[in-house]
């Protein structure tokens, strides 16, 4: 079965073959998820279990990944905590009350998982069971990459206004890093819970800060949010984009398994964190390239890992809109093919 290898790759034991799947695997480049988008916005999707269900198996029909990752978006707690989300076509999320004072960080109300967000493990629950036991994946937004969309009031190319909060007001800062690592460490806690098997940390936009901003600024935060998560015994992926300047750092929150992108090599990865597992790190763009190309690409990634327990099979960062589900298709199969254990 697909899902002992997941679960195998997650405790470092040796599995059948390695596992793959994709972050962002359920969504727009998908003729299948547009179908259901035509008819309802993102954060009805997100709001209505059982239509977040079905877009969470589509990719396991349609690809054949090892794991389905829970159809949700980082930025769902926002709409308890009172900062007011709204999703606008072709620019991304809007916050409409974003986070620059003392003030600020008092008035965010408090978050219980179980009620605010149990549309989320709600859908999770339905999503378990329709799968029949392939493995789900649960997921949260890390501090660092939450407090980035809090404070800036959406996407964000240089963190100015992150950074200013962040280096002008250290104590503001620590302040709401703190509450939103209490927040996604017991949000994870709540997923495991429900059923998921694996919980994972997204700090998508890390890769900005230098190493000793991350140790001083956001490390302490992570780690606490991991602690938090781990403690239903559910492992925890941990993943960043641009982290191979402080990958050491990243291993030190905590993370059974460390997701890292393509602007580094799996060796060196795991140099800086030989007791852990390790996802990634195939370049999404990697998926535009010719076949021969591709397939050049997986197997290079696949020799490095060299047959290691604890490699699962990703790109390193999400999918994008553009890509063509048969190449997706094709890059689980050379997976699956190359890794299988001779019989
Ligand atoms: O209308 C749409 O369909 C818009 C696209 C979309 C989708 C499919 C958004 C808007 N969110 C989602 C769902 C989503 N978001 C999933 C489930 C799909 C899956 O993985 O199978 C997941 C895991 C996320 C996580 C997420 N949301 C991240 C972390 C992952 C990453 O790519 O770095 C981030 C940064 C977001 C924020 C977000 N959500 C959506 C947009 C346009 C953005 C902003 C991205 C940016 O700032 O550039």
């Amino acid at each position: 079965m697909s899902g002992d290898a997941f679960r195998a790759a997650l405790r470092r034991e040796p599995a059948p073959h390695t596992p793959v799947w994709f972050m962002r695997q359920a969504g727009r480049y998908m003729a299948e998820y547009r179908a259901i988008r035509a008819k309802a916005s993102l954060l009805e999707i997100c709001h209505r279990p059982e239509l977040a269900c079905e877009v969470t198996l589509q990719p396991v029909e349609k690809i054949g990944v090892d794991a389905a990752i829970i159809f949700a978006d980082i930025l769902l707690p926002f709409e308890p905590l009172g900062l007011g989300l709204t999703f606008t076509a072709g620019e991304g999320p809007a916050i409409a009350h974003p986070i620059r004072t003392r003030a600020d960080v008092t008035r965010l109300k408090p978050v219980d998982p179980d009620t605010d967000l149990g549309y989320v493990l709600d859908a999770i629950r339905l999503a378990k069971r329709a799968l029949n036991g392939v493995p789900l994946i649960g997921f949260a937004g890390a501090p660092f990459t939450l407090a980035s969309y809090a404070i800036e009031g959406g996407s964000s190319r240089n963190f100015a206004e992150t950074k200013t909060l962040m280096y002008g007001d250290p104590e503001t800062w620590h302040a709401l890093m703190d509450r939103f690592a209490t927040m996604v460490g017991e949000y994870l806690a709540a997923q495991g819970r429900a059923g998921a098997d694996a919980l994972q940390l997204f700090d998508s936009w890390v890769g900005c800060l230098s190493p000793d901003d991350y140790r001083r600024y956001v490390l302490p935060h992570s780690r606490k949010a991991i602690a938090l998560a781990k403690a239903g015994g559910v492992p925890v992926i941990h993943f960043g984009t641009g982290t191979s300047a402080f990958l050491d750092l990243i291993a030190a929150a905590g993370g059974d398994v460390i997701g890292v992108d393509w602007r580094v090599s799996l060796d060196d990865a795991w140099r800086a964190f030989p007791d852990r597992g390790i996802q990634g790190n195939l370049d999404p763009c990697a998926l535009f390239a010719p076949m021969n190309e591709l397939t050049a690409r997986v197997q290079d990634i696949m020799a490095q890992a060299n047959g290691r327990p604890g490699h699962i099979f990703n790109l390193g960062h999400g999918i994008l809109p553009t890509t063509d589900p048969g190449k997706a298709r094709a890059v689980v199969d050379l997976v699956h093919e190359r890794s299988a254990a001779p019989v």
